[in-house]
């Protein structure tokens, strides 16, 4: 099979490589929120696009998504290539001074709390469980049960800590920690609605729809679909 060697490039100053899952859709919407100018690159991990040598050169660790700036900010001008998803939203902020407040806040360490929630919480167990039911080869009713007991777990956590809010994950602020933690949530309570009980995460649907409805969202979660 042949397999690219090198990454493929466009003309803008940010080069995104994703897939619309929740972890590629974060950037998307940061993107979109923030208004930069980017080329999208879809990178289909079914075909292992993500091992190709070019790939790893990107992002030693093969996953998607992996940002390349031509245009970053500071005395070096050299491009700057960043992975884990996490990682590219605070750097987008940092950025543009936008959607994370500035260093020494409160609010910026709060804003980073519910981020690092999403990354080291949410992604994973919502992935492992998500893998559990839908993907593994051997249906194995511990780890099923396991990782679906700790994702309604971190749903009850987020549902009280928006009902604390009132409005957004980290305060009154939309922030990176939102554009995080929603791909994930918007897929797993649809996919696994029946799953869920009925009318236990009323905050968590009122935050959706909030964030859902904005065009900017709906925008970035379609950047690198496979449906065009
Ligand atoms: N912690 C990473 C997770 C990225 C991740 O798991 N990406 C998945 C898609 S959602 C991937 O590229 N999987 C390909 C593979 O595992 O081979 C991040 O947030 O960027």
């Amino acid at each position: 099979m042949a397999t690219n060697t090198s990454a493929q490039t466009g003309d803008k100053p940010i080069q995104l490589y994703s897939l619309a899952t929740p972890n590629g859709q974060k950037i998307g919407i940061a993107l979109e929120e923030l208004g930069l100018e980017y080329d999208a690159h879809l990178i289909d991990i079914s075909k292992d696009i993500q091992y190709e040598d070019w790939f790893k050169k990107l992002n030693p660790n093969s996953k998607i998504p992996v940002l390349v700036d031509r245009q970053p900010p500071g005395e070096d001008k050299q491009p700057l290539t960043i992975f884990e998803s996490g990682a590219i939203l605070i750097y987008l902020a940092d950025k543009t001074g936008q959607f994370l407040a500035p260093m020494g806040t409160r609010q910026r360490y709060e804003t980073l709390e519910w981020l690092m929630w999403q990354m080291g919480g949410v992604g994973p167990m919502f992935g492992q469980a998500n893998h559990f039911h839908r993907a593994a080869k051997e249906q194995i009713d511990y780890a099923k049960n396991r990782y679906l007991d700790e994702a309604k777990r971190l749903l009850k956590v987020l549902d009280t800590q928006l009902n604390k809010t009132g409005s957004y994950v980290s305060g009154n602020d939309y922030t990176i920690a939102d554009m995080a933690i929603f791909p994930w949530v918007q897929f797993f309570t649809k996919n696994y609605k029946e799953k869920l009980d009925d009318n236990a995460y009323s905050n968590i649907d009122r935050w959706l729809k909030v964030i859902g409805d904005r065009p900017q969202v709906k925008k970035g979660l379609k950047v690198c679909s496979k449906d065009g």
